[in-house]
């Protein structure tokens, strides 16, 4: 595993230069992925070597076709039945698509019904939480340069909850993810094993062109309304196709949104370290100013424990993650370079000592309150 990296303060990251995407066909060294991309802040597309050897690589895709090996996914997946979460790609929910669960087995013979007759899909197989399902499995190594990831190895430690940033993602023809920018602002890379995802990405510092007065966002960049969004167009942008095999690393905060091209299975990871620590804590900071400003009416009637309580409740609600989270992800991570310092075993599985606080003692050590 590369070494973690510490670096939190940085300068001001600038987009303003950059003209186009990054394509390398070799993959690139550790100290070079992060000079050149994680530390500006920059997206690159990776070729097929990082992911030859994958299982998921090798028996997925049907050699003769390019296409997904459907016979060969339902006899290796669906032994037992297995519940997978999905999104109705035509139908949209808030700022996001309308989301269920179905069975796997039922997914799949309804997506290969749509591949043989060449109809474009609408359920999106997407978030599949695949290691966690099937951890015996091996359908891929996450690669060397994507191994320092704070966000993945805290969450597989974690005992009180049972989740993770490990997905996996299937869809025919025509599926696609609305415009987004992941969550917490976190890094993420998505490997493609079929099919071909069209990208469109958007650099950061550019927000106020995608909101309107009542904040809400553009969902659909092919379907945007120029009076709601006016300046929408002046957004800069850069628009990949991301062919199999092939590999993107999505920087921080850079707004994206993902069409499937063809039957796709891609995997990704969404991830966090010291070089974009800081993006993640800003964000987080702007997450919990908004909750303040909503709730400012109620703050009146609490104490100021109970009011930086109830913020970081709303927080977590809101934003899935809030100052304990964070606090416990850093220290999780310190008490494992510590204990690799020591010579100790710091595998996981391996009992790390969490040093848990509560939130409103991280405020106070934030200097956030009195
Ligand atoms: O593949 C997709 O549909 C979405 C992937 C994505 O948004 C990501 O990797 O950040
Ligand atoms: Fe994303």
């Amino acid at each position: 595993m590369p070494p973690t990296s510490t670096r939190l303060l940085h300068a001001t990251r600038d987009y303003s230069a950059v003209n186009g995407i990054d394509s390398l066909d070799t993959p690139p060294t550790y100290s070079h992925f992060l000079k050149h991309y994680l530390e500006p802040n920059l997206p690159v597309l990776i070729g097929p070597a990082l992911t030859a050897q994958w299982r998921a690589r090798q028996q997925w895709v049907s050699p003769q076709t390019g296409k997904p090996n459907f016979a060969q996914l339902r006899e290796q997946l669906c032994t037992e039945p297995v519940q997978v979460p999905v999104a109705d790609c035509q139908c949209k929910d808030f700022t996001d698509q309308k989301r269920s669960t179905m069975d796997l087995q039922e997914f799949l013979d309804e997506w290969e019904e749509h591949s043989r007759t060449n109809t474009p899909s609408r359920t999106y197989l997407k978030d599949f939480h695949f290691v966690k399902t099937f951890p015996a499995y091996g359908a891929y190594e996450t690669p060397d340069i994507f191994c320092d990831d704070w966000m993945n190895e805290f969450w597989t430690r974690r005992t009180d909850v049972d989740d993770d940033y490990r997905f996996v993602y299937c869809g025919g023809d025509g599926t696609f993810t609305p415009f987004h920018a992941d969550v917490y602002r976190s890094y993420s890379w998505s490997a493609n094993i079929c099919g071909v995802k069209k990208w469109t990405l958007f650099p950061p510092n550019q927000e106020h062109l995608f909101q309107d007065q009542l904040h809400n966002t553009v969902y659909d960049i092919e379907n945007v309304d120029p009076i709601q969004f006016p300046n929408f167009h002046k957004a800069k942008r850069f628009t990949i196709y991301q062919q199999p095999g092939h590999t993107l690393f999505v920087p921080s905060g850079w707004w994206h949104q993902v069409h499937n091209i063809g039957d796709t299975i891609s995997i990704n990871h969404n991830w966090c370290n010291g070089s974009n620590l800081d993006l993640l804590v800003e964000s987080m900071t702007s997450d919990l100013k908004e909750v303040e400003r909503e709730i400012d009416h109620l703050k009146e009637m609490m104490d100021q424990d109970e009011w930086i309580e109830t913020c970081q409740k709303l927080l977590l609600l809101n934003s899935g993650w809030d100052w304990s989270t964070l606090w416990n992800m850093c220290n999780t991570i310190r008490a494992r370079v510590k204990m690799q310092q020591l010579g100790e075993d710091a595998s996981l599985g391996t009992s790390i000592d969490m040093l848990l606080q509560d939130g409103v003692e991280i405020g106070r050590c934030l200097g956030f309150y009195p």
